[in-house]
């Protein structure tokens, strides 16, 4: 699915739904399996469920009435508890499939001048709806680093996160640095997260691995 047709696809889906009243907070469906974004409960999120989406959003009553039994809650696509303006952006994200969101560092904070100087690397993942944000902490470069990037592949259930180092100019240096990263739009489901770096301390590529839950 190409971004711009989904970013088209946010365009009509605010156009169509700011005109329209709020709908009240919907019903809680506690316990029930809800499978997010699946408006038209057909088990599968795709573009099948934008119209259902912004119905559900416009006009709740006549959204249940069209699907009887399907569950309010399929729309709460930020897990807040409600089905409203706030689930927009993430129900564009989910259609979009598991992307990178943003990739960001700090710059260096320790110039070390050596190796090994950096405290030990900690990899952090938290998840917030359909959202994963990955921190590297305490990550070490070359000190003239332009950038760090950051890839992803997918591949069912594994999520791979690659981080490299851009230095076309390297320096007699190392340095600290964080590196902060956010895969968006990922579907339901259990994942094992990998994400790797190149170390300089062993001189190879490291990986941290971790199983996740995207409720
Ligand atoms: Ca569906
Ligand atoms: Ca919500």
């Amino acid at each position: 699915m190409r971004l711009s047709h989904v970013r088209s696809v946010a365009a009509v889906v605010a156009l169509l739904a700011a005109p329209v009243a709020l709908a009240p907070a919907l019903a809680q469906d506690h316990g029930e399996r809800v499978l997010r974004g699946d408006l038209n409960c057909d088990s599968a999120v795709d573009f099948g469920d934008i119209n259902p989406f912004v119905l559900a959003l416009s006009d709740g009553a006549a959204w249940q009435a069209l699907y009887p039994g399907c569950p309010l809650l399929t729309g709460d696509i930020n897990l807040d508890g409600a089905v409203d303006f706030a689930d927009i952006n993430p129900f564009v994200a989910l259609l979009a499939g598991a992307h990178l969101g943003e990739v960001s560092h700090t710059d260096c904070w320790g110039d070390v001048g050596g190796r090994d100087w950096c405290p030990p690397d900690v990899i952090q993942l938290t998840v917030e709806g359909s959202v994963l944000h990955a921190h590297h902490q305490d990550a070490e470069y070359n000190c003239c680093f332009e950038d760090i990037a950051v890839t992803l592949t997918v591949e069912g259930n594994l999520i791979r996160l690659d981080e490299e180092e851009i230095v076309p100019d390297p320096c007699w240096c190392l340095c600290c640095v964080d590196v902060w990263a956010t895969v968006e739009g990922l579907a339901s489901g259990n994942y094992t997260v990998e994400y790797c770096w190149f170390e300089y301390g062993t001189n190879q590529v490291e990986c941290y691995s971790e199983d996740i839950v995207i409720p």
